[in-house]
């Protein structure tokens, strides 16, 4: 037997692969497609990153599994070279980021291929290879002709280093996400794409697919659907009005005063009427250097846990009309307001959202209520009982507190597991404060309470247990405190229904059972704001009705129905060199005309310098050959414009080009469209969630609706990877100087070990930690099969242990694969070469099964084994195993005989074996034979593979 010597044996294979041109797929085959993705890389000058590695191996373990079961797989690759640091890497050396671009690509290639990456290679693409852009540039001018292109003076964010606007997603915590600088706003024509037409579609459209429910969340918070309302505010003495939008229009009652944005386009028009305009200017000029993150940031207050009141100014002669109560209210700007989303101004309800709380507190506005809440008591015992009608009762609930200590009165309940403060019906013509009274002095003979709070009204529903029906409570909640300890004898009846406790406010949280007295102590905790759902009150005609009810009946009075989304529209260009020339002309005459789509592609002309100049603007603006040109249009003289598309613009459609690379008259011919899409299974980074991949979905959308895709959905399902972080668990980078090149581990350990590696270390979805010690096991696991191969001889005896181990491996394997837990994939793998060593011979079926499952983790080795043991054709070619089910169980288990449940005895067999042989076998044991002989069975319990009882009379 040879050594293993992994370099010669995968660069042999790779070869071979190449030669054979195994991985191709074909076009026009009558076998059924599967299209499996991994996000194509960007092209760094730092080469492939181990994290790379584990996203491309996991495809490349699920592509070569469809291949061996029958399918035309399509796994391609590309390159993804437009962008930054590439850029960046030509100012600082000169060198033309073509030169850059190509160096890096051919470093990846070689990189992917050292792998064994079973990627198609002759489809490979490049976004900045003119015949590719050319059809991004011609996406664009569809847009533009649909109108989902424009140019607008945006506000954007602007790193003063980099030179570069970014979009809100490149910012994080106000800082340019690539070099750290905070970020300031300038003001700028941009050409946008108007994604959030598509907002609805992409949200709901997400039911339509398979994507990992986390990926879901992300993008549905992402693009932020709100339901609610636009309602119209009248101002006082003046024609204007001040428009809403709220989510609570059933609170429109409790608004005491009404916020705009700093930015509202109504400041200009009442600059005249505002008597405090210096204050008022001040205010709105300091607001413009705030993010948005520190202008909407929730701020807690540390001693209260409240949220902590935002800045604003009263704009002092301007008054506006509550639409509903007529009443004439204050109007603010604050810059938690943003002018970006809604209308730029809300209603402000104090009473129910705790960010108006905290501002009226602070500027000391009115704070109405306008919801009482309504609890349903839903788990037991006291669960509403569906269908029983509801007995209404006026009743109290007192928070009775001790006369000198910090506690206060709880009701355990003795018939019942309920425990409440005290609480009882309303008689007759009693007022509340009388009804409390009675009911303490009843329930637990104290004489002295005393009035202290109201905390108003709370409604419950739940089922009375010990008087057997629906209750529904409207229960006024008062704060007492007892002004001593005088008590009277609490009579026997009562007694015997609860028991008097006195509890602290943290026992109490934990013994109070009703929801209604839940909110109750939270009152009584200070949290005076209630936002959750309930009934009206002090909305006039509306009184009585629910939150849910409101909603809509307000609405359809004062407003009208709005769904508002956070999503942006998405800023498509950057005054930078290295990206697509967006393809459109300026005429002084015709204003932008789009280039005419047989110009195309408008190719990056070569420049000398690729620094953005000091005005912000691309340096293709200094390119007098390229800029100045004719209107297509009208002939005159204009000029190109100069911006490029943004780093996400070639990678939105990528997928669509891969399967008609070379196409000279189209982006991709409609019947190669129509047989490969749409993306069977797509793997990528869980921070591309609300860029690339929404940006493609919306992409996508709109060539769907041209009608030049077949699907509105390019992904039928989605996954992410987890990192893979440096030894200490910290990310991987070269300043850190904690890098693991692939090249290195390839070269020492060999590319399968590598492969092995990755996918065993653990679950995929989540992030693990780098070990190079750990690389040593799946080496020696390698290793190991190697040696087995002395082992196997054609036939051996029938060997059932073995396999049963076989079948239950071919099972574990294939469906794990598919959940991608490629780690417990590799351990049934590994179970199962530990049973083969085991054994003096092995047959070679068995041993060339196991190597069909390796296959797609470890492709060199097991295809050198697999042409050792003497066949010409690939092992990647051959079908994928299927496992046999009566194979699957091996060892004998143990039953259990029972009589009585008491155990009397115990015999072995199959798993599987039937309730009738158990019964016969069980009844002839000896042991059980004592018990049972002469008595009648009534009744017989099986559990299969474990236990039989037989139930005599006795
Ligand atoms: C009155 C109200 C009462 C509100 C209440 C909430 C609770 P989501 O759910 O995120 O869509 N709002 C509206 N436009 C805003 C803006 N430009 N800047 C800051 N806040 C804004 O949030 C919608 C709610 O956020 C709206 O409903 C509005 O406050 C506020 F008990 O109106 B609400
Ligand atoms: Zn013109």
């Amino acid at each position: 037997m040879k050594d293993y010597d992994h370099k010669k044996i995968e660069k042999k294979w790779q070869d071979y692969w190449q030669k054979q041109k195994l991985y191709q797929a074909k076009d026009n085959s009558p076998k059924k497609k599967y299209y499996t993705l991994f996000e194509f890389n960007y092209p760094s000058g730092d080469g492939l990153h181990v994290g790379h590695v584990r996203t491309d191996t996991a495809m490349d373990v699920i592509s070569r599994k469809r291949r061996m079961q029958g399918f035309n797989v399509l796994y391609p690759v590309g390159w993804d070279s437009f962008g930054l640091p590439t850029e960046n890497y030509a100012i600082k050396t000169g060198i033309h980021p073509k030169v850059v671009t190509k160096k890096n690509t051919d470093n990846f290639r070689r990189q992917i291929k050292s792998l064994g990456i079973s990627v198609d290679w002759s489809r490979e693409i490049d976004t900045s290879d003119p015949n590719y852009y050319k059809w991004t540039q011609w996406h664009f001018l569809q847009f533009f002709k649909h109108g989902l292109a424009y140019k607008q003076k945006m506000l954007i964010n602007w790193c003063p280093k980099d030179k570069i606007g970014l979009a809100n997603e490149e910012v994080i915590d106000g800082k340019c996400e690539r070099c750290g600088t905070p970020v300031e706003k300038r003001e700028k024509e941009q050409w946008m794409l108007a994604i959030t037409k598509y907002a609805d579609r992409l949200d709901k459209d997400l039911d339509k697919v398979d994507f990992e429910e986390r990926i879901k969340i992300q993008q549905r918070n992402w693009i932020g659907r709100s339901e609610g309302a636009e309602i119209e505010f009248g101002i006082k003495n003046n024609e204007l009005g001040i428009k809403v939008f709220t989510t609570r229009p059933d609170t429109l009652f409790g608004v005491t005063y009404m916020v705009l944005a700093p930015e509202h386009e109504l400041m200009k028009k009442l600059e005249s009427k505002i008597k405090n305009n210096e204050e008022v200017q001040k205010y709105i000029s300091d607001s413009k250097n705030k993010t948005e993150i520190e202008r909407t940031a929730e701020g807690k207050d540390t001693s209260t846990g409240r949220v902590q009141a935002k800045t604003g100014v009263e704009l002092k002669g301007v008054k506006a009309i509550n639409p509903a109560t007529k009443e004439e209210i204050p109007v603010y700007i604050a810059d938690y307001v943003l002018s970006t989303y809604g209308t730029g101004a809300i209603m402000a309800v104090p009473a129910h959202d705790e960010r108006d709380y905290a501002f009226a507190k602070k500027y000391n506005l009115p704070i109405k209520k306008v919801i009482e809440p309504v609890f349903s008591q839903s788990v037991e015992p006291g669960r509403v009982v569906e269908g029983l009608p509801f007995d209404n009762r006026d009743a109290i609930i007192a928070v009775v507190k001790h006369w000198s200590e910090e506690k206060y009165i709880a009701l355990k309940w003795k018939k019942v597991a309920w425990g409440t403060f005290i609480t009882g019906g309303i008689e007759g013509n009693q007022t509340a404060e009388e009804a409390a009274k009675m009911e303490i002095r009843e329930e637990t003979g104290y004489l002295n309470p005393k009035l202290i709070a109201d905390f108003g009204i709370l409604h419950g529903k739940f089922y009375h247990v010990p008087k057997k029906v629906n209750r529904f409570a409207h229960a006024r909640t008062l704060l007492m405190k007892l002004e001593n300890d005088e008590r009277q004898e609490v009579e026997e009846k009562e007694k015997e229904i609860h028991e008097v406790l006195w509890l602290t406010k943290e026992e109490l949280r934990k013994f109070l059972t009703p929801d209604s007295h839940l909110r109750a102590l939270e009152i009584l905790n200070g949290q005076e704001v209630y936002s959750g759902e309930g009934q009206l009150t002090h909305s006039g005609k509306f009184d009585g009705i629910t939150t849910a009810e409101a909603r809509v009946a307000i609405t359809k009075v004062f407003g009208q129905k709005k769904i508002t989304y956070k999503l942006r529209d998405w800023i498509f260009s950057r005054q930078r060199y290295w990206g697509e020339p967006i393809p459109m002309i300026h005429c002084p005459d015709c204003g932008w005309v789009p280039v005419p789509e047989k110009e195309l592609p408008i190719k990056l002309p070569d420049v000398k310098n690729y620094k953005p100049t000091d005005t912000g603007e691309s340096p293709l603006a200094k390119i007098k050959s390229f800029v100045e040109t004719k209107c297509p249009q009208c002939k005159g003289p204009a000029k190109r414009e100069t911006d490029t598309m943004p780093n996400w613009a070639g990678s939105s459609w990528y997928f669509l080009r891969y399967l008609d690379p070379k196409n000279k008259k189209k982006f991709a011919d409609p019947k190669k469209l129509k047989y490969w899409m749409p993306v069977d299974w797509y793997n990528g980074g869980m921070e591309h969630t609300t860029l690339h991949l929404l940006y493609s979905r919306f992409w996508h959308k709109f060539l769907y609706d041209l009608k030049l895709v077949p699907q509105s959905e390019p992904y039928k399902k989605r996954t992410s990877h987890g990192l893979i972080l440096a030894g200490g668990g910290e990310k991987m980078s070269k300043s850190k100087g904690n890098v693991v090149n692939p090249d290195d581990i390839v070269t020492q350990f060999g590319a399968d070990t590598l492969r092995v590696y990755e996918m065993f270390i653990g679950p995929f979805g989540q992030a693990v930690a780098w070990s190079t010690d750990g690389i040593v096991g799946p080496r020696r696991f390698l290793e190991r099969i190697w040696k087995l191969q002395e082992k196997v001889i054609k036939k051996t005896a029938e060997n059932k242990k073995l396999e049963s181990a076989l079948h239950r491996a071919i099972k574990k394997v294939t469906e794990d694969i598919e959940v991608m837990q490629f780690n417990t994939a590799i351990s049934a793998l590994m179970i199962l070469s530990n049973e083969m060593e085991k054994n003096s011979e092995i047959s070679s079926s068995v041993y060339e099964t196991f190597l069909q499952l390796l296959a797609p983790f470890a492709p060199h080795i097991t295809e050198e084994l697999w042409s050792e043991l003497g066949h010409k054709k690939s092992i990647h070619l051959e079908a994928w195993p299927k496992f046999d089910l009566k194979k699957l169980a091996d060892e004998e288990v143990t039953i259990v005989v029972q009589v009585n449940g008491k155990v009397r005895g115990e015999f072995t067999g199959s798993p599987s074996i039937s309730e009738q042989e158990v019964k016969t076998k069980a009844q002839g044991l000896t042991e059980v034979k004592k018990w049972t002989d002469g008595k009648e069975v009534i009744r017989v319990i099986f559990v299969p593979g474990k236990l039989v009882n037989f139930v005599i009379k006795s």
